[in-house]
């Protein structure tokens, strides 16, 4: 059977090269590359999901989520790096504004020392087309939206870079924008004004969304994902004891696979439940060949979680998120949004 699911898409979305991630002092290959949003397109397509141009949307659903600041230095500082003509072909800190070192002025004047500002790790990268490929993403995202909101009961965003890292007014864990929180704040605004539930499967925590969310009782919160005290990104949030009433935490051990990821999945959604409209934060990066994460889910894993969330009968968007293994990322997400539609 053909995918039914209407996808959305901009080609802006490649023009975001990381061009290496400074991992432990060393400039490694950048993971989160442009041929991941294209190897999920060409299998969307082949199992006949329908395409759809992102249309622009104006800022304030950005706004509503993001601190100014933030969206300000995204927009303006690879032109004022390059202007500055630094040895390095991407923006990377070298300093960072820890909460003690801080007082007013809170961002440097010195190019260089700026970024230490907003950027959380040394694995985020700026460059040429950064900025235009995370706005593209929450267009992505928006056309997403506008389509469930219009009455489709399932849509797609095919978006990169991904989003769920990203704080109100920080970045990092190779994200700018955070698309799965812009979505989820406007179903709020443009549904029924909530409880709209996020459900994050991406293999990390979702910590830029739990946080956005915090002490809002309009959107509930769940992620599953490995535990950041086995040593996993993003080592600080992610932890059981984080959970309340707004959000729940379901860190699993390196090693997990279709069984306790499952069972996870089957508990967030039982969490999501009575929610008006589901934000799926949809990380494939939880497959077994999967370079960024050590959880052994399958591709049947995948489908069953998408039937699993399917059958909470909601308006549902799906935004993408990790998944890194361009051989399979394309199946995976297939076989998701399978499950989701088929759903009884
Ligand atoms: C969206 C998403 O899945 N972000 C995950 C970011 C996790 N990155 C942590 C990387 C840890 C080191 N990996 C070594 C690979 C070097 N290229
Ligand atoms: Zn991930």
């Amino acid at each position: 059977m053909p995918l039914r699911v209407p996808f959305t898409w901009s080609d802006d979305c490649l023009r975001h090269d990381p061009a290496g991630e400074v991992w432990v002092g060393v400039r490694t290959p950048g993971s989160e590359v442009a041929a991941r949003a294209e190897a999920i397109r060409t299998a969307l397509l082949a199992a006949g999901a329908r395409q759809v141009a992102a249309a622009p949307h104006d800022d304030a659903p950005l706004a509503a989520v993001h601190d100014a600041e933030l969206l300000a230095f995204l927009r303006e500082i690879w032109a004022d790096w390059a202007a500055a003509g630094l040895p390095s072909d991407r923006v990377v800190p070298y300093v960072f504004a820890h909460r003690e070192l801080t007082s007013s002025p809170r961002v440097p004047s010195a190019v260089w020392a700026r970024p230490g500002s907003f950027v959380y790790d040394t694995m985020t990268l700026v460059g040429p087309g950064t900025w235009e490929a995370a706005r593209a993403a929450v267009d992505v995202a928006l056309t997403a939206v506008d389509l469930v909101v219009g009455g489709e009961p399932l849509a797609y965003a095919c978006c990169r870079p991904p989003g769920h890292h990203a704080l109100r007014s920080a970045f990092g864990g190779s994200c700018y924008l955070n698309n799965t929180a812009v979505t989820a704040s406007e179903l709020v605004r443009r549904l029924g004004g909530g409880p709209v539930a996020v459900v994050d499967i991406d293999a990390h925590h979702g910590n830029g969304t739990q946080e956005l969310f915090a002490g809002r009782s309009d959107v509930r919160t769940a992620s599953v994902h490995v535990d950041p005290g086995a040593g996993w990104f993003p080592h600080f949030l992610g932890f059981a004891d984080e959970s309340d009433e707004a959000n729940l935490n379901l860190p699993l051990p390196p090693g997990t696979g279709d069984d306790g990821w499952l069972g996870a999945v089957a508990e967030a959604a039982s969490f999501a439940d009575g929610a008006e409209a589901l934000v799926v934060a949809l990380g494939v990066d939880a497959a077994a060949a999967d370079p960024e994460s050590p959880l052994v889910v399958t591709e049947a894993g995948y489908r069953q979680a998408g039937r699993i969330l399917g059958a909470l009968g909601v308006p549902t968007v799906v935004v993408q998120e990790g998944g890194y293994e361009l051989a399979t990322i394309g199946s995976l997400v297939v076989a998701a949004l399978e499950g989701l539609e088929t759903a009884e």
